[in-house]
Order: C-alpha cells, then sequence, then structure tokens
C-alpha cells in the first residue's frame, strides 16, 4: 500500500505542487525560490525520510509571504492525503532536535483535529536571507490547519536565529516521521473512535 499525497494548489498569487510519500528513504527536491525555506524543508523530508517534492513559484516580488504560506497550506493538505484513514499508524510522537546553542521538542497527535501550540524564544533577528523569522509560526499554523494535526513546538532556549529555526524543522521531520509509522501490533485506527 503506497502512502503518497500530491497537492497542485494555482492561486493569483502562487503555483505550488506538492508530492510526499511517507515511506520514502529522505530523497528531497525542493524549489521555492525562498533558499532558507528550501533548506528547511530539505529537512522535513531528509529526517522525516519522507520522499518530498515541491515546486512553487510565487510572488516574490512583493515578499516571501505568499510563497512560504501557499506551499505550507499545501504540504499539510499532502501529509493528510498521504496518510488516507490512518490504519496502522502510530498516531502519537515526540522528538527533540538540539543544534547546538538551540533546542526544539517537538510532540504531535495524527488527529485530524487542528491544533498549534508554539513557542520559541524572543528576540530572534528578524530576516535569514529572504527568510521573515515570524514566519515559522506561520508555516506551522498553515501545517496544522491542512494537515489537522495538533501540534506542539517548544523552543525553550537558543541564540542564533539560524539555529533556532532549523533545529525546529529537524524536531518536526522526526516527530511526524515516528508517529506516521506503521506499527505492526496496531490492526486498525488507533483511536476508541474508530477513526481519526
Ligand atoms: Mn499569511
Amino acid at each position: 500500500m503506497s502512502r503518497v499525497g500530491r497537492v497542485e494548489r494555482t492561486t493569483k498569487e502562487t503555483s505550488v505542487t506538492v508530492q510526499i510519500d511517507l515511506d520514502g528513504t529522505g530523497a528531497v527536491e525542493v524549489s521555492t525560490g525562498v533558499g532558507f525555506f528550501d533548506h528547511m524543508l530539505d529537512q522535513l523530508g531528509r529526517h522525516g525520510l519522507f520522499d518530498l517534492s515541491v515546486k512553487t513559484e510565487g510572488d516574490l516580488h512583493i515578499d516571501s509571504h505568499h510563497t512560504i504560506e501557499d506551499t505550507a497550506l499545501a504540504l499539510g493538505a499532502a501529509f493528510r492525503q498521504a496518510l488516507g484513514d490512518k490504519r496502522g499508524i502510530t498516531r502519537f510522537a515526540d522528538a527533540s532536535v538540539p543544534l547546538d546553542e538551540s533546542l526544539a521538542r517537538v510532540t504531535v497527535d495524527l488527529s485530524g483535529r487542528p491544533y498549534l501550540v508554539h513557542s520559541e524564544p524572543a528576540g530572534m533577528a528578524p530576516m535569514i536571507g529572504s527568510y521573515d523569522t515570524t514566519m515559522t509560526r506561520h508555516i506551522l499554523e498553515s501545517f496544522v490547519a491542512q494537515a489537522q494535526v495538533a501540534l506542539h513546538v517548544d523552543v525553550p532556549y537558543g541564540r542564533n536565529a539560524h539555529h533556532i529555526v532549523e533545529c525546529q524543522f529537524k524536531a518536526l521531520a522526526r516527530a511526524l516521521r515516528y508517529a506516521s509509522e506503521i506499527d505492526p501490533r496496531q490492526t486498525g485506527v488507533p483511536s476508541t473512535k474508530g477513526a481519526l
């Protein structure tokens, strides 16, 4: 059974194509025109062991906001599509990942209900290349809304903005990987409701 999601989303602001295979090997091909965001999507695929392909052409002459947000929405939708009926999944997972002085802790429930709790250190540098650091929360909000997962992301400490953002994507990758993995002892949908 292949667990692949594919979403194409076109508006007057952006054109996005995302494909994700949950049972991949971390083969990633991404191109959004926002270098640091590409680097983060690369982390997500490699550390999630997802095969991930992302192609976004957005209105970068305005700024990188729509490009990043719409990619995150499509990614969330593709992830949800790939999960299918969620039969056999692990469902809950957490991962902590340090990057030098920064630490991220991510906990996820592939619950079918969107909820984000996010905290990161205040006073970060506002930009990393053309990536606005306030977009990290917006990416997570957008992903959660479409993926319909409960996601808690906490960075209790950190100093360098690049590190603070990157460790969040690495920990997110690991948590999504573990939560979406098939549990060989789980024969049905892991919910007392019988559906997720
Ligand atoms: Mn927005």
